[in-house]
C-alpha cells in the first residue's frame, strides 16, 4: 500500500474512533487518535506474516503498551479486517471482544494485556530476547506513551535490550508531550529523551509521528542487523487531525458529544 491510500486508510480509522467512542460515551480519544498514523503503518505495511490467532511463531509482534489507547487499535484493526464492524459498537460493553484495555484472550492479534502502564517494553524485550535464542528473525514492535517513560520498568528493560544485544525490538515512542493532565515536561520532564535513549545503547530514531512518509520510512529505513535495539521517537499531536481535539489535556479521556461529531467528521472528510 503506498502512503496515499495509507493516508486515507488512516482518516478511515480516525472517523471509526470519533464514532465509536461518541457512541460508547468513554474512551481516550486525544491518546486513540495520536497513535492513528503509527497503528495504520503498522498494520497495513510493516508488520510481517500477521496472524490474528498468534499461532503462526514467525509472525512479527506488535504490543500496544499504553493500553489505555486500545480504542485507535481497535479501529485499526477492524479498517484492516481482523474485527468485524459489529464489534465495535461493543466496544466497553458487557462480553464485548473490545474491553476498555486490550485483553488477549478476547480479541484477534492481541499479543499481551496491557493497561498498567510500564509493562510492555519489559515484555518486549523477552520476546525479543526468545527471538534470538530461537534464532527466529520474528521483530517485536512496542508502542509505549510518553508519559508512561516515568515508570522506571521500562528503563531496566531498556538495560537488559542492550545487554543482550537486540536489534529484533522496536521500541516507539508516542511523543505527543502530554500525560493524563498536563504537560510531560510539567510533572516528570524526559528531556533529553533522545540523548536518554542513546546512553542505553539504543539506535535512536526521530519522526514525524503523524505524517505517514516520515512514519513509513523511518520504520522501513532500521538496520536489523546493527546489534542494538531500536528506539523511534514519534513526534505527534495527541488528538491529531481534529482540531478542537488537538493538544488539549481535556481531551485524554473525553469523546465527542452532539454537534462535535459532525464537525469531527467533516474536519476529516474536507
Ligand atoms: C501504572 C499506571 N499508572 C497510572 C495509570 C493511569 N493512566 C492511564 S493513561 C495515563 C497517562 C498516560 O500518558 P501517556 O503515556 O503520555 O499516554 P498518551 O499521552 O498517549 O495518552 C495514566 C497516568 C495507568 N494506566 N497505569
Ligand atoms: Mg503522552
Amino acid at each position: 500500500m503506498d502512503i496515499s491510500e495509507l493516508e486515507q486508510k488512516a482518516r478511515e480509522v480516525r472517523k471509526r474512533i470519533i464514532r465509536m467512542n461518541s457512541a460508547a460515551g468513554q474512551g481516550h480519544t486525544g491518546g486513540d487518535l495520536s497513535e492513528t498514523d503509527i497503528l495504520v503503518a503498522l498494520y497495513f505495511r510493516i508488520l510481517r506474516q500477521i496472524d490474528p490467532t498468534r499461532t503462526n511463531p514467525d509472525r512479527d509482534r506488535f504490543i500496544l503498551s499504553k493500553g489505555h489507547g486500545v480504542g485507535g487499535y481497535y479501529c485499526t484493526l477492524a479498517e484492516a479486517g481482523y474485527l468485524e464492524d459489529e464489534d465495535l459498537t461493543t466496544y466497553l460493553g458487557f462480553e464485548t471482544r473490545c474491553p476498555g484495555h486490550p485483553v488477549r484472550q478476547k480479541t484477534p492479534c492481541i499479543e499481551l494485556n496491557t493497561g498498567a502502564l510500564g509493562h510492555g517494553v519489559p515484555v518486549s524485550v523477552g520476546m525479543a530476547l526468545s527471538a534470538k535464542r530461537q534464532q527466529k528473525d520474528f521483530r517485536v514492535y512496542v508502542l509505549t506513551g510518553d508519559g508512561e517513560l516515568q515508570e522506571g520498568s521500562n528503563w531496566e528493560a531498556a538495560l537488559s535490550a542492550q545487554q543482550y544485544c537486540l536489534d529484533n525490538l522496536v521500541v516507539i515512542v508516542d511523543r505527543n508531550r502530554l500525560q493524563l493532565a498536563d504537560r510531560t515536561e510539567n510533572i516528570i520532564g524526559l528531556e533529553p529523551l533522545a540523548d536518554k535513549w542513546r546512553a542505553f545503547g539504543f539506535d535512536v530514531q526521530e519522526t514525524q509521528g503523524n505524517d505517514m512518509g516520515s512514519v513509513v520510512s523511518t520504520l522501513e529505513g532500521l538496520d536489523f542487523t546493527c546489534g542494538c535495539p531500536h528506539v523511534v521517537i514519534a513526534n505527534t499531536t495527541k488528538g491529531a487531525g481534529i482540531s478542537f481535539i488537538e493538544d488539549r489535556p481535556a481531551w485524554h479521556h473525553r469523546v465527542p458529544k452532539g454537534d462535535e461529531v459532525a464537525l469531527a467528521i467533516a474536519e476529516l472528510e474536507a
